[in-house]
């Protein structure tokens, strides 16, 4: 695969210097393309996973309009574009991709330089500023009244999880199943509870709108004083529900190990960090989001950490057909650490939803006395 050649079929600026592998993201392949002048960006090249995005054209549509809506708010509020909203770069026909004779879709965007991602929280103060970030995006989006394209169906919908999960169990193709009973009394042991949560979403009790649905803390970018620059990783932009944004990100910043992380007692969910990213995130987007909403933020944890046991869970039963996988055991591992963090929201979950009242009481109260 020459990746040069590749990075050539797209409108960057300046001379290519190379392109090297970027990362090891669960879905994609990640390369920045490096240019030979110090006054020109560099880019980040991504090959998009076709599996997964069967419509790569229009997922880039996507993107393109959230990143344009967020350019837009961004220079009305006198920032710098280039560093505070993403930018995508065209191939040299003018589409938003190229397709290479393999059938690979390729994307480009700007590269935004002098900027960390972690992959973890470990203070509240960065769990408060990843909090804001998310908060921020969707307000600058919350008027976005275009519909997005629904090129992941589903994707955060519990009841098509279920439909996916029971026929994945009906096929059981690897025969994994019969060892699994316990986990897979997890899952059973809940389904009603988070069907319940979803009946809202169906009935518009906790309405739609222009969400990420993938904030887990390494898809936004911190400048070097640590102050949130921008949020990335736009591949699944969609209408979905601001919870889901709010509980993926808990689910990561609050978790004090690894997604994956093989001993499980390093696995729990820290208050403190659930504290600061809440004192972020709700400041920003508090005008906008319905009682409802607020009285759901907390459980949205709940609801997004489960489905991450699901979805792993479900793909060991399959076979690993979705995510990459570092060793045979590793969809299992990841299902155990994330039931982990899930058993710990759960005992946790009182002072939790009281976190949420006394931040939203005290922003309340001090609206009505401004
Ligand atoms: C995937 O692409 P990445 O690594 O940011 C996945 C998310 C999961 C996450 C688990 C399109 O995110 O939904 O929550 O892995 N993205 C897709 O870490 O399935
Ligand atoms: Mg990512």
């Amino acid at each position: 695969m020459d990746l040069n050649r590749i990075a050539s079929n797209f409108r960057i600026d300046g001379m290519i210097d190379r392109v090297e592998a970027l990362g090891e993201g669960f879905i994609n392949d990640t390369f920045i393309i490096y240019t030979r002048e110090a006054s020109v960006s560099n880019y980040l090249l991504q090959r998009k996973n076709k599996r997964i995005f069967t419509n790569v054209p229009a997922m880039m549509e996507n993107i393109q309009k959230v990143s344009l809506h967020i350019r837009k708010k961004v220079i009305a509020r006198n920032g710098d574009p280039m560093r505070e909203a993403m930018t995508v770069i065209p191939a040299t026909d003018g589409k938003l991709y190229y397709q290479d004779e393999e059938g690979e879709f390729w994307a480009v965007c700007v590269f935004i330089s002098d900027t960390v991602a972690y992959q973890s929280a470990k203070t509240p103060e960065l769990a408060f500023q990843g909090g804001k970030g998310i908060g921020m995006f969707q307000k600058m989006v919350s008027d976005m009244n275009v519909p997005l394209a629904d090129i992941l169906p589903g994707f955060h919908n519990i009841r098509y999880r279920f439909n996916q999960w029971d026929a994945v169990l009906a096929k059981d193709p690897v025969g994994r199943k019969a060892n699994l009973t316990q986990e897979i009394s997890w899952i059973e042991n809940r389904r009603a509870e988070m069907l319940n949560f979803w009946m809202l979403v169906e009935n518009g009790e906790i309405p739609t709108r222009v969400t990420h649905n993938d904030t887990k803390i390494n898809n936004i970018l911190f400048d070097l004083n640590g102050e949130v620059l921008c949020v990335i990783d736009l591949d699944t932009v969609l209408n979905s529900t601001c919870l889901n944004d709010f509980g993926d990100a808990i689910r990561s910043y609050t978790n004090t190990g690894e997604e994956d992380d093989e001993n499980l007692d390093a696995v729990s969910c820290d208050l403190s960090i659930f504290e600061g990213f809440t004192k972020g995130y709700l400041p920003e987007t508090i005008g906008f989001l319905n009682e409802k909403e607020l009285e759901y933020l907390a459980f949205s944890a709940k609801y997004i950490t489960y489905e991450q046991v699901l979805r792993f869970l479900m793909d060991y039963i399959d076979g690993d057909n979705y995510y990459k996988i570092k060793n045979p055991q590793h969809n299992y591992q990841r299902t155990l650490a994330q039931y982990k963090l899930l058993t710990s929201m759960e005992e946790q979950y009182q002072q939790m939803c009281r976190i949420v009242e006394e931040v939203a009481s005290g922003l309340k109260k001090s609206a009505a006395g401004s």
